[in-house]
């Protein structure tokens, strides 16, 4: 699995994006890529207990538990800015939102 995802990330014009939780805040708030491009997105629940990863405009809601990653491969298609926050009651409110921005 890792390999395949190693092997995909190196795909000319393709990227790939980390995003780890620390508490109640995403550490990468902000993400940068380009439309049009498939991009691989990684999630990871660096913390002892459940996050999620939603993504409204992109259908992701995804529950993470303890210390689990994830990965979303997609092809934002339309430049702009596209929230992420965290699913789980009371953490978005407590800071888990952080924003994709995707460039022409
Ligand atoms: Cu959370």
């Amino acid at each position: 699995m890792l390999s395949l995802l190693l092997l995909a990330g190196c795909r000319l014009g393709e990227s790939t994006i980390t995003v780890q939780t620390d508490g109640m805040r995403f550490v990468q708030g902000e993400v940068q890529t380009k439309a049009g491009q498939p991009v691989t997105l990684r999630v990871v629940n660096q913390d002892d207990y459940a996050h999620a990863f939603d993504m409204d405009e992109f259908d992701i809601h995804t529950p993470l538990a303890a210390n689990e990653s994830a990965t979303f491969v997609f092809t934002p298609e339309q430049a702009g800015r596209y929230t992420f926050y965290c699913g789980v009651p009371g953490h978005e409110a407590a800071g888990m939102v952080g924003v994709l921005i995707v460039t022409p």
